[in-house]
């Protein structure tokens, strides 16, 4: 089959790049069929160019510590594809990232702001910079070298980049900042802003929200909701605390709550008092989440490398919501999942689940919601903070949640639509999403010629 064919070049191209070969042979396993049955994509042999970002940029960080000592990261941008808009997307400042990496993540920003109903092209980038242990005047310094490169490429109708693990408004803040100062143009090229120089009210919340609101679409086609539902979260960052926030709202209840060190077990449910204190202790002191068992007295699990899956996974729970991390998710962790009740998983992360687990949830035939549909809240909200931007107003609260409650329901239906079995009564969620994207920027790629 041609998709094969094509998957054995992007393998033999980048065999050192196993996220972002698992991302493309996710997609590609989607759209098989879709790809036999519409043989106007394989003549214009779209598949071999969706797969090769449109242009990366990798440079050096030299910054200094408060100590005088210098240090060198790198940095990197891959421009994806621009289709349907300029390109978007995050930048992630984690020690562990790679090349490989950020374009798993470009790729499947791509087809996500393709379901956005947005017209946002896919783009990512990064830094091998770790934030943590640094102070703000250590941060500002790195982010103002990162930018001192990065700003070459950028562009409110051009490349516009967000946040993503390890960049929040802090770092967005002091990036902004320097672009404005080298470029002397006060323009909407992040998104993610301060609320009072140009940000979006809910653009925070938004890929946690918007993660619940799909669940909360998921459940609808059983005549079901959230409310009484016991979840389970995964991280304590931006996602996850946004994604308690909203369960809390509609009468769910989140339990668990982790970081890289370990997870944190709270039967009662993680009211508003208690989220509070995770978000002081997360986004001010930035501190380790073990705090939280102590403060309430609850259980904590450290993490534990050697056991072959993660226990927060198999806790009791009717929902899941990973939103750490990819591959957080393995076969055995899927596995605890559906033994210990969960039947709807909603991806807050960028590819958390596994493959082998994914085929566990889609055997197990629970609501199985991947990110590149359930986290697009995120890059939505971002999307209209562009679009206030250029109108040079700023819409209220209800406004820009109402929106985002229409996107993500629209996003539901865009995957009802390629992914639903009548016969099986049943939604594959990630052959919707990945046709569904797939469709909208290869017919657009169709449209524009070889470029
Ligand atoms: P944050 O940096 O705010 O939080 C990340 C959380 O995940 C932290 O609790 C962190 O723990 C944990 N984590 C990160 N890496 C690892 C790891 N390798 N192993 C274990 N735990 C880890 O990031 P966000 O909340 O913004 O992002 C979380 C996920 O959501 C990512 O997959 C991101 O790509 C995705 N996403 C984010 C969007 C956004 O708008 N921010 C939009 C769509 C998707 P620790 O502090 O110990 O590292
Ligand atoms: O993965 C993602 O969608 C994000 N990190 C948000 C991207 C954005 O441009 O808001």
């Amino acid at each position: 089959m041609y998709v094969d064919e094509v998957f054995e070049k992007v393998k033999a191209r980048d065999p050192d790049q196993p996220e972002f070969l698992q991302a493309v042979e996710e997609v590609f396993t989607s759209l098989g069929e879709f790809i036999e049955e519409n043989p106007q994509y394989k003549k214009a042999n779209i598949l071999e160019r969706v797969v090769e970002p449109d242009r990366m940029f990798i440079f050096r960080v030299p910054w200094e510590t408060n100590d005088g000592e210098v240090m060198v990261n790198r940095g990197m941008r891959v421009e994806f594809n621009n289709a349907i808009g300029p390109y978007k997307g995050g930048l992630r400042f984690h020690p562990s990232v790679n090349l490989g990496i950020i374009k798993f993540l470009g790729f499947e920003q791509v087809f996500k702001n393709a379901l956005t109903t947005l017209p946002l092209g896919g783009g990512k980038g990064g830094s091998d910079f770790d934030p943590k242990g640094k102070n703000d005047a250590e941060v500002m310094r790195f982010c103002q070298s990162f930018m001192n490169e990065l700003y070459k490429y950028l562009g409110p109708n051009t490349d516009v980049p967000a946040g993503d693990i390890g960049v929040g408004a802090r770092e967005i803040g002091f990036m902004f900042g320097q672009y404005k100062r080298l470029k002397n143009e006060f323009t909407g090229v992040f998104t993610g802003k301060g609320l009072n120089w140009g940000g979006s009210l809910i653009r925070p919340e938004a890929t946690g929200y918007g993660a619940v609101y799909f669940a909360d679409e998921m459940l609808k086609t059983r005549g079901d909701s959230l409310d009484g539902k016991v979840c389970l979260v995964s991280g304590s960052g931006n996602v996850a605390q946004f994604t308690v926030e909203k369960l809390s709202q509609l009468g769910a209840k989140a339990i668990t709550l982790s970081d890289s060190s370990g997870f944190i077990h709270d039967p009662d449910g993680i009211d508003e008092e208690k989220l509070a204190f995770v978000m002081e202790l997360k986004n001010v002191r930035r501190g380790r989440i073990k705090e939280y068992a102590e403060k309430f007295k609850v259980q904590y699990a450290a993490a534990d490398p050697k056991l072959d899956h993660n226990p927060l996974w198999a806790v009791e729970a009717d929902c899941a919501f990973p939103s750490a991390t990819q591959n957080e998710i393995n076969e055995v962790d899927a596995q605890n999942l559906v033994k210990g009740g969960v039947f709807v998983i909603s991806e807050g992360a960028n590819m958390p689940t596994a493959p082998e687990g994914a085929n566990v949830f889609l055997k197990a035939k629970v609501l199985y919601g991947p990110g590149k549909a359930a986290n697009a809240g995120g890059v939505s909200v971002s999307g209209l903070e562009m679009s206030q931007n250029s109108l040079r107003l700023s819409w209220s609260r209800e406004e820009v949640d109402e929106r985002l409650r229409g996107i993500m329901a629209a996003i539901h239906e865009q995957c009802m639509i390629y992914g639903y079995d009548e016969k099986d009564k049943y939604c594959d969620y990630v052959k919707g999403a990945n046709v569904g994207g797939f469709k909208k920027v290869a017919d657009a790629m169709l449209d524009q010629g070889l470029v």
